[in-house]
């Protein structure tokens, strides 16, 4: 303990000098430099058949045209009033009903669209648009132009609703966000749809091209290829002990991620599956696909059913079990931090 009249002049010194902007750093050494992550993000978790109904009563107050975006955030309760799920993601519930159209714009900060229910509707991105199916996952590179667009009833649309992520909270942090909105309602179709994915999604690429952007260039990797792909490896007796069979989605032009500040993954869990506890210096979000089971999460359980969207903070130890077999999305800030070389990993045998 320090004497009170120690005490006493330090607070006073630390007011004279507050005036000229300066600070003891020996008050919040610890603070700055910890010894390890301490999160003010929480693990949680958003039910889909509590959010469901209020997400789509969202679809009688307010037109897809009028929002921009139709969005309900997902806000971490460890972050109040930032929007953010973690400190550098984002993520939200779309929602966009037949014969809508949420107008085109273009932003620095990348997006990815995961559907989770209704199909039918469209998102475009630099030309080209591509038809949503549960379980697809879109992307949308930074400052490319895109809408999304419904087709109408008569037509068989229905609603359709999707899981977006995006770095928005990254990009504030770092002041580089810039948008702005096309003149026109919708963008100007250029390609066929399925014409990129013809080009890249392949294992093959148009043999004169030269790739210098660093997003891929396929927009929407199909569910119906990502599940055979996990279901195989499956079968074939893949299965490590702490993700089962789990696959990062790629940039099919370099080999890495789909866009530069977020990397996503889709792994399949067996029944009965007990998984070992891993940490890592990734804040991860997830989406359930398919399937039931629980995320234990520090002292945090979350018992997870399809659709439920749930968030694990950086280094928070963490292992999943299931009920059935399950099929989990996820997206995490795993390439800004390998970029930044801070990635860490534990996985505890
Ligand atoms: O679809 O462009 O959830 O700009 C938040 C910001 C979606 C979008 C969001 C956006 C978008």
């Amino acid at each position: 303990m320090i004497p009170e009249s120690q005490r006493e002049d330090r607070a006073t010194y630390y007011e004279k000098i507050a005036f000229e902007r300066l600070a003891p750093l020996w008050e919040s050494l610890h603070n700055l430099v910890p010894r390890q992550p301490n999160p003010q993000a929480q693990a949680a978790i958003w039910k889909y058949a509590q959010v469901r109904d209020l997400v789509m009563q969202a679809g009688s107050l307010i037109s897809a045209e009028e929002a921009v975006r139709r969005v309900l955030i997902l806000e971490n309760p460890g972050l109040p009033g930032k929007s953010s799920m973690t400190p550098s993601l984002y993520a939200g519930l779309q929602l966009i009903l037949p014969g809508e159209i949420a107008p085109s714009h273009r932003h620095t900060q990348s997006a990815l669209r995961f559907i989770v229910e209704g199909q039918g509707a469209w998102t475009a991105v630099n030309g080209e648009r591509t038809t949503m199916r549960p379980g697809d996952f879109i992307i949308t590179p930074s400052w490319t132009w895109h809408d999304h667009g419904n087709p109408p009833l008569e037509e068989g649309g229905e609603p359709v609703v999707w899981l977006d992520g995006l770095d928005i909270p990254l990009l504030l942090h770092l002041d580089a966000g810039f948008a702005e909105n096309y003149p026109e309602v919708m963008q100007p179709v250029k390609r066929p749809e399925g014409d990129s994915f013809a080009r890249f999604g392949h294992n093959m690429m148009p043999v004169r091209d030269v790739i210098s952007d660093p997003t891929s260039p396929i927009f929407s990797y199909p569910y119906e290829r990502s599940r055979e792909a996990l279901d195989t490896l499956y079968r074939n007796g893949e299965l490590d002990d702490w993700d089962g069979v789990k696959l990062r989605y790629v940039n099919p032009a370099t080999g890495g991620w789909p866009m530069p500040t977020m990397g996503t993954f889709m792994q399949f869990l067996p029944k009965d599956f007990k998984g070992k506890e891993y940490r890592s210096t990734d804040s991860t979000v997830y989406c359930v696909v398919e399937g039931r089971g629980t995320a234990y999460v520090g002292e945090t359980t979350l018992r997870f059913d399809p659709h439920d969207v749930f968030v694990i903070p950086s280094w928070q130890p963490v292992r999943l079990e299931t009920d059935s077999e399950v099929v989990l999305f996820s997206y995490s800030d795993r390439p800004v931090l390998a970029a930044l070389n801070v990635l860490r990993e534990e996985r505890r045998g």
